[in-house]
């Protein structure tokens, strides 16, 4: 009795153990247009701090002028100014985003112009390269010409394995805002670069969990009940104040992020029935017959009970 009692014992430290390991991941985002950026890396923090994710490293899909140094600004926040970032296009930038500018103005940061920066591609190749086999998880937060560049990049002195075979050797799964389900035309898919959605779904092999237009749109966040909470030291608030002046905004971004790291339940169920199919004009149709590997999120509980959820991860709680 007393070795069941032990048996059992070291089955639950274990199974702890297991589920406490931080949860490796890439965050692919283009912090610029919209403010859910904002939110979403705020959440990728606290789970970091909670010891549920590890940040390896921020790709930053964007031509907006302010947003590599906004996110360097907002890990220096958090006390991870060491976080890499690399970005997909370093000149020629454009500024129109609400609040990079004033956040990258505003607070500190190490990072001193998207120019420094690392190219996006190498970055990911680099941190793919150093992490151990099938551990870590991409989220997609923003277009795919990153990750399109990653799965098309060939070897090189980090590693002799090519961009796809580098993500079948070191990346687990891939968590993606993208598309609207069943059926539908949303941004990431189909702005500014369709032919990366297409090749991206052409080229992945591993899981990839969607979370629709339609589902984020649902999950207004950042609103006056936010603000009360919020400090107005944070640059989330300044992000959400800038941006709309708290007058809330869709959950796009948090939905990914959230699902990245704790899964679909209790929030969400994921449909598996099928598969995302691509257009070249990027709109999206879920279709049979399922391949196994593709699914897509629905809402599972009340709005405001996953709102309440996605706020107190963005307040740091
Ligand atoms: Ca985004």
């Amino acid at each position: 009795m007393q070795r069941i009692i032990l048996l059992l014992l070291f089955t639950v430290l274990f199974s702890n153990t297991f589920a406490q390991a931080p949860l490796p991941v890439i965050l692919d985002a283009d912090m610029d247009s919209d403010v859910d950026d904002v939110g979403a890396l705020a959440m990728l923090h606290a789970y970091e701090r909670a010891g549920k994710a590890r940040i390896l490293g921020v790709i930053v899909t964007s031509d907006e002028a302010h947003s590599a140094v906004c996110t360097d600004a907002i890990n220096t926040y958090y006390g991870r100014g060491d976080i890499p970032i690399g970005v997909s296009q370093h000149d020629s930038l454009k500024s129109f985003s609400k609040y990079t500018r004033r956040i990258a103005e505003e607070f500190p940061h190490s990072l001193t112009s998207p120019a420094a920066a690392e190219d996006g591609t190498t970055l990911y190749r680099r941190l793919l390269a150093n992490a151990p086999d099938g551990s870590v998880v991409i989220i997609t937060i923003g277009h795919l010409t990153s990750l399109s560049r990653l799965l098309d990049s060939a070897p090189d002195a980090i590693s002799p394995l090519s961009g796809q075979e580098l993500v079948k050797r070191k990346v687990k799964r891939w968590s993606c805002m993208g598309g609207q389900y069943p059926q539908g035309k949303e941004a990431n898919f189909y702005r500014p670069d369709p032919a990366s959605t297409v090749n991206c779904l052409a080229k992945w092999t591993l899981p990839v969990t969607f979370a629709g237009w339609e589902l984020g749109n649902q999950l207004v966040s950042g609103g006056a009940s936010f603000q009360s909470r919020c400090s107005p030291a944070s640059p989330i608030y300044r992000g959400y104040e800038l941006y709309n002046n708290f007058k809330g905004r869709a959950s796009w971004d948090q939905v990914s992020i959230l699902e990245a790291v704790e899964g679909a339940a209790p929030y969400f169920t994921e449909q598996k029935d099928g598969h995302c199919a691509v257009a070249p004009d990027g709109s999206n149709q879920w279709l049979p017959p399922a391949n196994g590997t593709h699914g897509y999120l629905r809402l599972s509980q009340p709005a405001e009970k996953v709102v309440a959820r996605i706020e107190a991860l963005m307040l740091g709680q």
